[in-house]
């Protein structure tokens, strides 16, 4: 029962009111969430409740300081345009002793928000919803745009460092721990013939031709909250990963996931095609948002990104396959198999529909 789960950590935080109920909410692949519902007085409370995954994030804490930082910028610069925050930034509960994160007996790490209410996050968006989605990201970016990113602190080294997670899928095959490599030949294959376009990005940062800045770094349409009423994108959750990064990564996660005809983890690979309607529709929210600041550099190379990090996912499940699924939740031995294999379709059509993807950046970018 999730009760039994939870109920030696509900105590720890300020949460107004009297426990309610609980339910674990199941769309994330790493850290594990409930959604709680508290009664106080008669006003109905609702909260998110977090376990961090510290096999994915080594120090929590470091993970807490970050968020905290960001949502207090996002605050500030919010009230500075005359807008109200709630609602729109993530809004810690802090615990009972004024921590950001509570450390149980057992060394899980938890923290917890104030739930948004009246909103959704989609697993799968249409055109317009995902083009909100796309106006949330880049406006995320812009308003971020003053934060000092020598403050971040790195919660996952390299994790977009697609060239480095090259090696570590060498050294993954190399131990073969699950006693899997020989079942994925084919696809271990896929990732040697992508290995120069996979690691573009990183060269390009490298020379200097691409800036680093604050980006998201998961940028999956359920991140962005939209307003049930107004059917705006409100508020950006998941800060995990807010570090320093390209703007390529943040633009090409969302159409990886968000623009796919099926989910990220479809069984028919015959399913999967990249819909050209809403990565038109992202494109231009994203773009009408970031077309002031973003450098032509970046701009025209959008389309790039979706290429890499749908490779690097790819890579990424594939590893974690290999190692015997030691990051990423999975519901079946294969899950992670079955991942790699949807992103690898996913890029196969890509690849055929990159010129019409550069074509509506150009076009929106003028
Ligand atoms: C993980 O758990 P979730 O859904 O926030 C992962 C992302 C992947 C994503 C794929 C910290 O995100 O990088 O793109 O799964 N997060 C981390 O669904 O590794
Ligand atoms: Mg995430």
């Amino acid at each position: 029962m999730i009760y039994n789960e939870i109920k030696s950590i509900l105590p720890q935080f300020i949460f107004k009111g009297v426990y309610r109920s609980a339910e674990e909410l199941h769309s994330g692949n790493v850290n594990t969430t409930y959604h709680l519902v508290y009664d106080d007085h008669g006003v109905r409370r609702d909260y998110t409740l977090q376990r961090i995954n510290t096999y994915a994030f080594k120090d929590p804490i470091g993970v807490m300081q970050n968020i905290a930082r960001v949502t207090d910028h996002l605050r500030t610069a919010m009230i500075a345009r005359g807008e109200d925050p709630e609602r729109h930034v993530l809004d810690l509960v802090p615990t009972s002793s004024g921590q950001l994160v509570y450390q149980d007996g057992d060394n899980n790490y938890w923290r917890a928000y104030v739930f948004i209410t009246d909103a959704i996050a989609y697993d799968t968006v249409d055109a317009s919803s995902f083009y909100e989605v796309g106006r949330g990201f880049g406006s995320f970016q812009k308003l971020l745009i003053d934060f000092p990113a020598d403050q971040l602190f790195v919660s996952i080294p390299n994790f977009h460092n697609t060239y480095k997670r090259f090696f570590q899928l060498m050294r993954a095959i190399d131990e073969n721990r699950a006693g899997r490599a020989a079942d994925v030949e084919e696809e271990i294959e896929f990732m040697f013939e992508h290995r120069r376009m996979m690691s573009s990005i990183v060269q390009l940062i490298d020379r200097g031709v691409l800036p680093l800045r604050v980006t998201h770094n998961d940028t999956k349409s359920n991140n962005v909250m939209i307003d049930r009423q107004s059917g705006r994108a409100i508020c950006i959750i998941d800060l995990d990963t807010v570090m320093p990064g390209s703007v390529l990564y943040d633009y090409g996660d969302a159409i990886r996931f968000g623009a796919s005809t099926a989910v990220e983890d479809e069984p028919d690979t015959s399913k999967i095609a990249l819909d050209m309607d809403k990565a038109r529709a992202f494109t231009r929210g994203f773009i009408e948002e970031t077309n002031g600041f973003l450098t032509r550099e970046e701009l025209t190379r959008l389309p790039l990104g979706i290429k890499v990090i749908t490779c690097e996912l790819a890579m990424r499940f594939l590893t974690d396959y290999l190692d015997g699924d030691l990051y990423f939740k999975i519901n079946s031995p294969q899950h992670n198999l079955i991942r790699t294999r949807a992103q690898i379709a996913l890029l196969r059509d890509v690849e055929r529909k990159e010129e019409d993807l550069q074509k509506i950046v150009d076009q929106l970018i003028g």
